[in-house]
């Protein structure tokens, strides 16, 4: 079977169904596909938190009835020992994922896109250097379609499975390195108790039982809870399960396992974007093209942000008639002026904090060397703020952490430098590979001052 459309999506998690949200009513035949059947789209492993103003940047409806398990307030964050507690105010959603997203795929169905369940891409056709559509599986008539569009959008989570049969050497083939990835599981169970508080989303960083990484416990409403661990990829760590079983106690000891709802683990990039979501005839959106947040983990809000500025991209192609990478490229300008830069700048404040020890974490949060107000600023605009630290640098040093401080600000500075270079991101794509080369520089200037 042959078909043509203007837009392949593959993939219908949160970045493809954003995607196809916003492309939806304005006149493009779309396609997008998804290898899972329509009742287990938009089910992955996650903690299924999504702060507020995503939705509100993006005119997103907020999840509601059955999408929406629990509102948020705001984040407490523990220090490894227990003695300090932050918390972080901030509107934000715990949500259905799989409700939630299937009511953007619906939405965006009855507004005119076409979407095809239980059917995944297994090649791409790559002609002329244009990505020019795929070779699907049609699992539930057992056929193979053929399908040409002018634009495709890989919005394959995780799993990159279209962009990865690229030929390799093309920009949006990029890879990720395992240590630029945390290992991620959670389970959803009912607890013996009412939650105190459920408004509150936790958060206990602790090196020993999350290295690289920290443990949520994350309420869906008065007795149900979303909880894991991240840990950092690529150190040798003993399996996510080992840690999940030793620490579960100690972070959910009023979880009832025996009343288990779902499980299940997946990998977090914890980077800089993938250095173009554009090339001929392609756009990358989501996990696929690195969004998530690289101190968090959270990439729902980002990959919405993707798939928002990929689809402003497509509708501008269509209007001048032109899909190579020159024309796409106004996707990574959105994408970084929106989130991106912020990215560049939390991945150096995530390899600064995944090599400090508990006793590091202890003090700085006791001392407030970082205060919950710089961390939200952080993780919100990727500015380390250190004006209050720097001041009191002098006594604070000489109460014993000197050279705690003193990387600190080298951080501050390097997560400055690195929001500068994303400013100057190339305005097309002849000047990509010089610009990347100036990117590994930073990178590789930062990890010899932190060694
Ligand atoms: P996602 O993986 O959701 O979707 C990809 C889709 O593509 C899938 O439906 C899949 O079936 C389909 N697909 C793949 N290959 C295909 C092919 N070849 N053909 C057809 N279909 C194909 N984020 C957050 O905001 N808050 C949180 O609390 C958390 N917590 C969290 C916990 C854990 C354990 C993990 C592992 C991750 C998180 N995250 C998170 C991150 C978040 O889950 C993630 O960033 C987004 O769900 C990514 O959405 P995407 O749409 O990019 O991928
Ligand atoms: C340290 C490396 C960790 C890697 C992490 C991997 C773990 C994987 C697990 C994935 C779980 C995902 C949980 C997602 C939580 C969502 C949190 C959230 O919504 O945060 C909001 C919104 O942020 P945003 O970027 O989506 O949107 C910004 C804005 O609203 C839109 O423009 C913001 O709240 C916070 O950022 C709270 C801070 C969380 C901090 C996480 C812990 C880090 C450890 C800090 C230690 C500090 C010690 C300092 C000592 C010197």
């Amino acid at each position: 079977m042959k078909n043509n459309y203007d837009v392949l999506i593959i993939g219908g998690g949160f970045a493809g169904a954003t995607t196809a949200w916003h492309l939806a009513n304005h006149g493009l035949k779309v396609l997008l596909i998804d290898s899972k059947p329509w009742n287990r789209i938009g089910d992955k492993p996650c903690g299924d938190a999504v702060s507020k103003e995503h939705f509100d940047n993006l005119g997103m409806p907020y999840p509601e009835g059955e999408q929406l398990e629990q509102k948020i307030e705001g984040i407490k964050l523990y220090s490894p020992d227990m003695k300090t507690e932050w918390t972080v105010k901030g509107e934000g959603f715990e949500i259905n994922a799989p409700a939630y997203t299937q009511r953007l795929l619906k939405e965006a169905s009855n507004r005119g896109v076409e979407v095809l369940d239980m059917t995944t891409a297994m090649k791409p056709i790559f002609e002329d250097g244009f990505v020019k559509g795929a070779i699907l599986f049609d699992r539930r008539h057992n056929q193979q379609i053929e399908v040409k569009a002018k634009v495709v959008v890989e919005a394959t989570g995780y799993s990159m499975s279209f962009r990865s049969k690229l030929p390799q050497g093309l920009p949006v083939t990029e890879n990720l390195d395992d240590k630029d990835a945390d290992i991620a599981y959670r389970e959803v169970a009912y607890t013996k108790d009412d939650i105190d508080e459920p408004q509150y989303l936790k958060i206990f960083v602790n090196q020993k039982a999350s290295p690289g990484g920290y443990w949520w416990y994350f309420p869906k409403g008065k007795n149900k809870v979303n909880i894991g661990l991240g840990i950092q990829g690529g150190m040798g760590y003993p399996s996510i399960y080992t840690f999940y079983d030793k620490y579960l106690n100690e972070f959910g000891s009023d979880v009832d396992r025996n009343r288990l709802i779902v499980k299940g683990g997946a990998l977090v990039p914890t980077r800089r974007p993938i250095s173009t979501l554009a090339w001929n005839g392609i756009l990358v959106v989501g996990d696929s093209a690195f969004t998530a947040n690289p101190v968090h983990g959270g990439g729902k809000g980002s990959a919405m942000i993707s798939g928002y500025c990929a689809a402003k991209a497509i509708l501008n192609a269509f209007e001048v008639g032109d899909f190579s990478a020159k024309t796409l490229w106004s996707a990574n300008l959105c994408y970084i002026e929106r989130y991106g830069a912020k990215q560049a700048s939390l991945e150096l404040f995530r390899r600064f904090l995944q090599k400090l020890s508990d006793d590091d974490i202890n003090y700085g949060m006791r001392k407030k060397v970082i205060k919950e107000e710089d961390l939200l600023e952080a993780s919100a605009k990727g500015d380390l703020q250190l004006s209050v630290a720097e001041k009191a640098m002098r006594i604070i040093a000489g109460l014993g952490r000197p050279s705690l401080l003193m990387k600190l600000k080298v951080v501050a500075e390097y997560m400055k430098k690195a929001k500068d270079l994303y400013r100057e991101y190339p305005s097309d794509p002849n000047n990509l590979e010089q610009w990347k080369s100036e990117v590994n520089k930073l990178l590789l200037d930062f990890e010899n001052l932190m060694n």
